[in-house]
């Protein structure tokens, strides 16, 4: 018999006869890598453990606890879905079906109707059965004629055999009854599959193209281990309920419609008011700092992002520039920052009056990609919390600490901890997207590293990432589903400057050139809305609450009076409060205000008439107190003046 050569990772060459298998070769090494192993890799290319080899290479035993052995298991898991899907409906019809580190899904189309939540449990027991029963999973291998008759009915799965074919080859999996298309490297057979979970459905498009019909995916996933699969569905959860676009929608905060123009945010009154407290805090914060605020156009002339470089750097976030019929081209902008500098030329400046710190709460337009948008985090049009500071160069360190010291306190007011630093570099092969100006991105650079070290401060140094003007250093943080966003950021600048020719009065009564720090504290309103929403789960602390008290007569009739009378005076003092005058069960009115999440519930009867007091629920807890009236208005004060402090 022909023997196969096989190199193993550690250099050693062993041989085999024809035919032996991945499993053949892990048993011969040890017991307990074969009892591990799920599939081989050879020369890089995934093959079932049982698959009878007929050429030698480079061999990789791919064990359970690996990335490529979790695959192999929901790919099996998926095989096994399709399988239990045929036996559930009959005529049904499969697109992609994909595994990968996040779980695997299969697209299906009924046609008349589709696959919906309520049946997956149903399909989890097809599913559960064939573990039970260890069903066998055998390859065939089917000529390509034999496998169109064999998907006979089925037009994605005769593209996809298409696709798939080698050598006019395509590998199909028995299952019971099933003969199905093999997308992928499988167990043998059904034993391992235990721990799965089939987690939800969505439409998707066949091929990912909206010009194609919509099918119906059937999301899930797979462990090895019971523990993993519990800790996966929990955290799936957990981010499910922190999601800012089901929380919005559940609060009445805010709406993006596709339809009336996607990744445009409409805030509903709720969401609004959230969003009104947060930007009077931060600018009245700014003001007592020595920000000056300004107002000024979201439309500029072309030209001045030309004189910037935004228009070679930065044009594929921008909108299309308006002809505006007469010469004129006006461009909705896509920073503040070419705004503020024409603020800052507007009169000749003197060393004296450096730095001068302009801020904003400036609207801004980017064209993000459709695929990129997403509630309020990813959106076309977005109000930053905006600052920019002229200064010297030997004001920079100085003013880089006075900004990191007003990020902490304001991050101490919001309560927001998670987070880690993020030096973001030019990328220097990247003439396109960076000012090629090498000298000046060293400067730049190692100075705001400088700055970094000398305040001790732990960061991590990506390249790629700088504004295309110069070098930041980021805030990060994490969303509900994990992506890293940017909360704040700081950003050095020595081109801008030279770009619009800014310069001030020096005490030597010569012209001198100005360095610019862009920095923004709490990004944009929206993108802060949608961390905030999601790091509150919705029940905003008092002070950023949309309603902060509801109250809530026992009877409209005989209590109705006392209540409005006690939420007149609360309006008065500038508490967000509202009398519920609806004629439904008091413990109906009271979930309600729960579900509102609204921090104070007050209840009034006839022992609160008679005594001016009230009976506290706060939100979250199930007993609730007796106060007199003005030692409620003394709490609830106290709370909003402590922000998020607890
Ligand atoms: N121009 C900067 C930006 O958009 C701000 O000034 C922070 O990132």
């Amino acid at each position: 018999m022909a023997k196969l050569s096989f190199e193993f990772p550690d250099g050693n060459v062993k041989d085999f006869d024809e035919g032996v298998t991945t499993e053949d070769i892990a048993k011969s090494i040890s017991i307990s890598l074969a009892k591990k192993a799920v599939a081989g890799k050879i020369d890089d290319k995934m093959v079932d453990i049982d698959l009878p080899l007929n050429s030698g290479g480079k061999i990789e035993i791919v064990t359970k606890d690996s990335d490529d052995g979790l695959k192999v298991l929901r790919q099996t898991a998926s095989q096994l879905l399709k399988a239990a899907l045929a036996d559930q409906f009959t005529n049904i019809q499969f697109g992609e079906s994909t595994s990968d580190e996040d779980g695997f899904f299969v697209d299906t189309d009924k046609r008349e109707t589709q696959v919906s939540a309520d049946e997956l449990p149903q399909l989890e027991e097809r599913m559960h059965k064939m573990v039970k029963n260890n069903v066998q999973i055998e390859r065939k291998v089917l000529s390509k004629e034999d496998a169109l008759k064999q998907v006979d009915g089925d037009p994605y799965q005769a593209k996809l055999v298409n696709k798939l074919a080698m050598n006019d080859q395509v590998v199909f999996y028995q299952i019971g009854d099933y003969l199905g298309l093999g997308e992928g490297v499988v167990l043998p057979s059904a034993k391992q599959v235990k721990e799965f979970k089939l987690l939800s459905v969505a439409g998707a498009y066949w091929e990912g193209k909206s010009s194609n019909p919509m099918l119906q995916r059937i999301f899930a996933t797979a462990f090895y281990k019971k523990a993993d699969l519990e800790a996966d569905v929990k955290q799936r959860q957990e981010a499910k309920e922190r999601d800012h676009r089901v929380i919005g929608n559940k609060l009445d905060l805010f709406f993006v419609d596709p339809k009336v123009g996607a990744g445009l945010a409409y805030w509903m009154p709720n969401g609004a008011t959230v969003r009104r407290v947060v930007e009077r805090y931060i600018v009245d914060k700014e003001l007592a700092n020595g920000y000056e605020h300004v107002i000024t156009p979201v439309l500029m002339n072309l030209n001045a992002y030309k004189t910037s470089g935004h228009w070679a750097h930065y044009r594929d976030d921008m909108f299309p520039p308006m002809d505006m019929g007469d010469g004129e081209e006006l461009e909705l902008r896509p920073m503040n920052c070419p705004s503020h500098i024409q603020i800052y030329k507007h009169h000749i400046r003197s060393y004296r009056e450096l730095p001068i710190r302009i801020a904003e709460l400036g609207m801004m337009h980017r064209y993000e990609k459709s695929g990129a948008l997403s509630g309020l985090q990813r959106v076309r049009e977005m109000t930053l919390n905006d600052g920019h500071t002229f200064l010297a160069i030997d004001q920079i360190q100085d003013e880089f600490k006075k900004i990191l010291h007003l990020m902490t306190e304001v991050y101490k007011d919001f309560d927001i901890s998670n987070y880690h630093f993020r030096l973001s570099y030019r990328d220097p092969k990247n003439t396109e997207k960076y000012f090629d100006d090498d000298e000046m991105w060293n400067k730049s650079q190692s100075m705001l590293k400088g700055a970094m070290d000398d305040l001790g401060l732990e960061y991590v140094e990506a390249e790629g990432e700088a504004a295309f003007y110069g070098p930041k250093l980021d805030v990060q943080t994490y969303t509900a589903m994990g992506n890293e966003e940017t909360l704040s950021t700081i950003q050095l600048d020595f081109m801008l400057p030279e770009r619009f020719d800014l310069h001030y009065v020096g005490e030597d009564g010569k012209e001198h050139r100005p360095v610019m720090m862009h920095r923004g504290l709490v990004s944009t309103m929206e993108r802060f809305i949608a961390y905030l929403i999601e790091v509150y789960k919705g029940a905003f602390p008092t002070w950023l609450a949309p309603h902060q008290v509801k109250i809530i007569p026992v009877s409209m009739n005989k209590h109705g009076d006392y209540a409005k009378q006690i939420n007149e005076k609360l309006v008065k003092m500038g508490i967000r409060s509202s009398v519920d005058d609806r004629n439904e069960k008091m413990g109906y009115l009271i979930r309600d205000a729960q579900t509102n999440k609204i921090p104070y519930t007050l209840v009034v009867g006839d022992n609160e008439m008679n005594s001016n007091s009230v009976s506290v629920r706060k939100y979250s807890e199930k007993d609730s107190k007796d106060e007199s009236f003005d030692e409620f208005t003394k709490e609830i004060q106290n709370d909003i003046d402590n922000y998020s402090r607890g």
